[in-house]
């Protein structure tokens, strides 16, 4: 039975339960490495962001930068939206997304008001946080630490601090749901060169690197700045609903175009490991998919709506 992925502003419900989830998910240490099972996510994404793909592309990686980006996240998500489910006793829990293009819509002071922000959901700005759930680990019972985070190089290493936001700080505002419709709307999923070029397809503008970048998914990541602006950028859990989002445009985008087929084919020059539709997508754990196994997932989970995005 799928799942179905709400939108967190609007169910306050899916909204208590995410959050008890992410502390769940934090608390939950493992004694070997002395992280948690939120942090060894933080960990994957980071080395996935180091794994750079041979030989000449040096700026595309197994994550980003190129077309595997979109199933890599939704793997991600999907091993994400397990754990909760695990750690909340709850098979029915679908992973909520934050609609930043509704946001988006709003005039540029509203937007850092919007109800994502509030005490009850992931709290405000500030290097810590010192509101919400992930607020200020001296003054918190639930202690949310940044265990990981990545140096200058971006090098793993270890932390023990609060969580840091620089909300609007950067960019003034958010991605438009004009702009997300305009995404949806293009036919290619992606093209040569496969990576952060001039190309309009849906993969490098849902990314974030056209039209006007940074855009989209990116322009997410800055707005909110602080921990979700280097590689270890999963350490916001507000990281999953951002995400959970960019794959709802992608769910959108196989609505509109049910015919339109993932890009490169198995057969692509091997300079594209880790993006050719076979190839089994990096992790740090085993049994990895392939990026042919992240397209269909309508017996995993479904989207409350696509129609605003549409
Ligand atoms: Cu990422």
């Amino acid at each position: 039975m799928a799942v179905t992925r709400k939108d967190i502003a609007t169910d306050a419900a899916v909204r208590a339960k995410y959050v008890d989830g992410v502390l769940r998910l934090k608390r939950e240490i493992n004694p070997q490495s002395g992280l948690s099972t939120y942090d060894a996510l933080v960990v994957w994404h980071v080395r996935a962001m180091m794994k750079m793909t041979p030989p000449t592309q040096g700026s595309r990686n197994a994550a980003h930068r190129g077309p595997v980006f979109l199933p890599w996240h939704r793997y991600l998500l999907m091993v994400y939206e397990q754990q909760l489910q695990r750690v909340l006793q709850d098979d029915s829990f679908g992973l909520p997304y934050w609609a930043w293009n509704r946001d988006g819509d709003l005039p540029p002071d509203q937007q850092t008001r919007a109800p994502v922000w509030s005490a009850d959901c992931m709290g405000g700005s500030g290097d810590p946080v010192t509101t919400g759930p992930f607020a200020n680990p001296n003054a918190n019972p639930d202690k949310f630490i940044v265990r990981v985070e990545t140096n200058s190089m971006g090098q793993l290493v270890a932390a023990s601090r609060g969580l840091a936001r620089n909300i609007a700080g950067d960019i003034s505002t958010l991605p438009t749901t004009a702009q997300a419709r305009a995404a949806v709307n293009l036919d290619a999923y992606d093209e040569p060169h496969w990576g952060v070029d001039s190309s309009t397809t849906l993969r490098n503008v849902v990314e974030g690197w056209q039209p006007d970048p940074p855009g989209m998914h990116n322009r997410v990541h800055v707005w909110i700045g602080g921990d979700m602006a280097p590689a270890s950028s999963p350490n916001d859990p507000v990281f999953f609903l951002n995400h959970c989002n960019v794959d709802r445009l992608w769910a959108a985008w196989r609505r509109k175009y049910p015919n339109a087929r993932y890009l490169p084919g198995a057969n692509a020059p091997a300079s594209l490991k880790f993006h050719r539709l076979n190839d089994v997508l990096f992790s740090v754990f085993s049994n990895a998919p392939k990026v042919s196994d992240m397209i269909d997932i309508a017996d995993v989970y479904v989207y409350d709506t696509l129609a605003d995005v549409l």
